[in-house]
């Protein structure tokens, strides 16, 4: 009986657990993000004020439920000294997410740099790791659209593979298109780990 319950509470209560990377170039909205992130999913969770968020230094955790799924996020720092870092957190990563800020185009090449090739090669590193791109600030007017920055990022595709990829319009500060990014890295998760590593990759 004991056995029958505990297996009908865990079936009800229990949440499968996926760690989330948050990457991309300090100031380009991943704190934000994740603050949104929380704001949308976690009911009754009332976080800082949006707009008064400051760039991430060193590592922020959050967590956002969806469903029978438990997103763990690690929104890790952008700055340049930092980037050498996040090949620490690549061993327990069931996913990505790279912020890109689309009204700074002095720093694109930098942002592709870094997502193509940073210490440790983090494409190549997490190999078949669905990888969601955040064009995010897209509430500013002046702000490159996404064809721009598909065509901006389109050398990495080689390093991209065979994997879930998707670019998302977003606005952290709005919320527009955070709920559809994270629904669709919560798809990609669940299915992966149903299925064998060398499955993973999209055919
Ligand atoms: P980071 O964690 O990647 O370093 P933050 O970036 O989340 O700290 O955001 C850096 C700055 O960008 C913040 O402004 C924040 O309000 C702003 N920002 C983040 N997302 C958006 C967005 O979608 N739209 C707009 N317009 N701004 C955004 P400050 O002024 O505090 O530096």
């Amino acid at each position: 009986m004991y056995t029958l319950l505990s297996g009908l509470y865990k079936y009800m209560f229990q949440k499968d657990e996926y760690c989330i990377l948050i990457l991309g170039l300090d100031n380009a909205g991943k704190t934000t993000f994740l603050e949104q992130s929380k704001t949308r999913f976690n009911k009754n969770y009332k976080g800082m004020s949006l707009s008064k968020i400051t760039t991430t230094v060193g590592l922020n955790i959050g967590t956002v439920d969806v469903g029978k799924a438990r997103l763990m996020f690690w929104d890790l720092g952008g700055q340049e000294e930092l980037q050498s870092l996040w090949d620490k957190y690549y061993a327990e990563c069931h996913g990505v997410i790279y912020v890109i800020d689309s009204t700074d185009e002095e720093r694109l090449v930098e942002s592709k740099q870094a997502f193509g090739v940073p210490a440790g090669d983090m494409l190549e590193a997490l190999c078949g790791v669905p990888v969601l791109v955040l064009a995010n600030k897209q509430d500013v007017e002046t702000c490159l659209s996404i064809p721009d920055i598909k065509t901006a990022f389109s050398d990495c595709t080689c390093k991209i593979g065979r994997r879930d990829c998707l670019t998302q319009a977003c606005s952290a500060l709005t919320g527009k298109g955070v709920r559809e990014g994270i629904e669709w890295m919560v798809k990609c998760v669940v299915r992966n780990v149903h299925r064998p590593p060398r499955q993973r990759d999209i055919t």
